[in-house]
């Protein structure tokens, strides 16, 4: 279930026809893709051939899917820190991302940027940047030109909750539902900023999308965990941005699995109990979709694992190249930088 808040400008909201889009058994796949991607490298990580700082998205795989499964391929994306799953899921190039992490030229920005740097502009991922909320007014920037150029297209712009405590979050908002950009901005909550929780982060008893609403921007919160939910919403959000209706912000309800930077579980830092992670790894996302799928007849166990299997052996070949592939060379690796 989600709950929408109607813009202050009274603008009304196309309630979600819903649309055949892609059908579930894909997001499935994609889903398992990007787990699978994630969990090998994560195993792999402790070999120290991949020297980047490393934010896995585990347990965070419907929101990257179900808001990428309502967008066009012209439609672009801005990302953050967390960034593997949302270049994956628009269709990034698998081994771009994997010689990235591991600092080779045949890296998406050429083994010089890392795991907070994926971009590939031609399917329609722009930019990811580690620094909070950077990305926020670039998204906007972009769609603003786009409707300034009358082209049928939006940005959206993937954060954090710990982004919305940055300036540069409210100063894109501001600027965005003053102009009546298409830009929709999606806000993944889980629950915590590095090792704080909300709690001592934001003010009590106000969550951001009713926040966010005070800039007359239409919101909406929905299960960041049911990627059919988070493809509605998202549906339903670009029609909105791209019928000229200005922003739209999607807050998700989430909860990362590993610890906030590197491939390890934490519940022993003291910030977050083992019954909470527990409690949100019982509601998995791809655990719940492959029980939708199954009880429709959409597949069976055994086409999952073939799924499986598949997308551990394009890992496994995508690892194995990256591996192959040169470094820069020392002294071309000022190159790009400004
Ligand atoms: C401007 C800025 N301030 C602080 C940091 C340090 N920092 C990196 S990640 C992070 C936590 C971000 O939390 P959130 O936005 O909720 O995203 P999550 O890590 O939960 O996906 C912080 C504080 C930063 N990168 N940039």
């Amino acid at each position: 279930m989600s709950e929408v808040q109607e813009s202050h400008s009274g603008a009304v909201v196309p309630r979600a026809a819903e649309r055949p889009g892609v059908p579930e058994c894909e997001l499935l796949r994609a889903m398992l893709r990007i787990r699978c991607v994630e969990e090998t490298l994560a195993d792999l990580y402790a070999e120290q051939e991949m020297r980047t700082p490393t934010h896995f998205s585990i347990g965070q795989e419907a929101v990257a899917v179900g808001v990428c499964a309502a967008l066009r391929r012209a439609d672009v994306i801005y990302s953050g820190h967390r960034c593997h799953a949302h270049y994956l899921a628009k269709g990034g190039s698998l081994l771009g991302m994997v010689g990235e992490l591991y600092g080779r030229e045949i890296g998406t920005a050429r083994g010089r940027g890392g795991s907070v740097h994926l971009a590939q502009p031609e399917v329609g991922v722009i930019a990811s940047s580690a620094i909070l909320g950077q990305t926020l007014a670039v998204a906007v920037g972009s769609a603003w030109a786009f409707a300034m150029d009358h082209a049928p297209r939006i940005a959206v712009a993937f954060f954090g909750d710990g982004a919305v405590e940055e300036g540069i979050f409210h100063e894109s908002l501001n600027f965005a539902a003053l102009h009546r950009v298409p830009v929709l901005f999606v806000c993944e909550n889980n629950l915590y900023s590095t090792h704080s929780g909300l709690a001592v982060r934001q003010p009590a008893g106000r969550s951001i999308y009713e926040r966010v609403g005070a800039y007359g921007i239409t919101t909406e919160h929905v299960d960041g965990n049911d990627v059919l939910a988070v493809r509605q919403a998202a549906s339903r959000a670009a029609d909105h941005c791209r019928s000229g209706k200005g922003p739209y912000f999607l807050e998700c309800a989430t909860y990362r699995w590993r610890e906030h930077v590197g491939p390890l579980w934490d519940y022993d830092r003291g910030y977050r109990t083992k019954e909470e992670v527990e409690q949100w790894m019982a509601r998995c996302p791809i655990k719940r979709l492959t029980e939708h799928c199954l009880a429709r007849g959409l597949c069976t166990p055994a086409d999952v694992e073939a799924w499986r299997q598949e997308f551990r052996r394009e890992v496994d070949a995508a690892v194995a190249t990256a591996r192959r592939s040169p470094f820069p060379r020392p002294e071309a690796i000022l190159e790009g930088t400004y």
